[in-house]
């Protein structure tokens, strides 16, 4: 029994865009009858933005959170996760951001999600423009891969990667989109499909190629830069 797995930002949008209508419709009429689930970083306010119900109707289930949160494309809870960020990283991010060299801070810079945090030194509220500029900053800098670094090496229980473009995700070590594998294979799956657009180590979508690889199961994975790369690797699965 095959299932599919699908990343969001930079994968089917772009980086917290809508996702392109054209794209929409070929991907809709693509998943008839196909399994097809979510694993996105992202909560599942900011998933429904930039996918109307109709392309969320083909997913069996959305995995938020890094995979700490299940809901169904109507967004009813399945599963969630109660893990809680210790307060001493609190403080720590509120002096990271602080200290940040990128100067311009446009507010929302520490996000609660179920069973993560979501970190931005530019912060959450940036516009487009200001996600570009930071992303352009950041690749020259490398501030999220250091901040990632440092809390990796400070906060054992805990685990920091560099995720969409402008933000480090922060979870309980182990509890990263890895989790969507272990309970897509116990569902009966064993045969599995993902495309997401970060699946080298310390990328967010690792966590599921990690736990692929491990597997026994028939699997694939492909790392895309967005739904242009996706068309043509979906004629492949008919
Ligand atoms: O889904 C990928 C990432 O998308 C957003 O990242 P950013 O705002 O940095 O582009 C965030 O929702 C992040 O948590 C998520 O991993």
């Amino acid at each position: 029994m095959r299932c599919y797995i699908f990343d969001v930002d930079g994968t089917l949008t772009a980086p917290r865009k809508h996702i392109d209508s054209k794209f929409k419709t070929q991907f809709i009429n693509w998943a008839k009858n196909k399994d097809l689930y979510i694993a996105t970083g992202s909560d599942f306010i900011k998933t429904k933005q930039q996918l109307p119900q109709e392309a969320l109707n083909v997913f069996k289930g959305i995995f938020c959170c890094m995979g700490n949160e299940l809901r169904n494309s109507t967004g009813t809870i399945a599963l969630k996760s109660n893990f809680m960020i210790p307060d001493d990283l609190n403080e720590d991010l509120e002096r990271i951001l602080v200290n940040s060299k990128y100067p311009i801070k446009t507010g929302t810079h520490v996000e609660f999600r179920t069973g993560m945090v979501n970190f931005s030194t530019v912060g959450r509220n940036a516009s487009h423009a200001q996600r570009l500029e930071y992303t352009n900053w950041d690749s020259i800098h490398k501030e999220r891969q250091s901040i990632a670094d440092y809390i990796n090496v400070n906060y054992p229980d805990l685990e920091a990667s560099v995720g969409g473009s402008i933000s480090i995700d922060i979870i309980e070590k182990g509890k990263d989109k890895g989790q969507v594998v272990s309970w897509l294979i116990d569902k009966g799956y064993n045969d599995i499909v993902f495309f997401g657009d970060r699946c080298v180590p310390g990328g967010n979508d690792w966590g599921i190629v990690r736990e692929l690889e491990k597997s026994n199961i028939k699997h694939q994975w492909f790392n895309v830069e967005g739904p242009s790369y996706i068309l043509p690797l979906l004629n492949v699965y008919k």
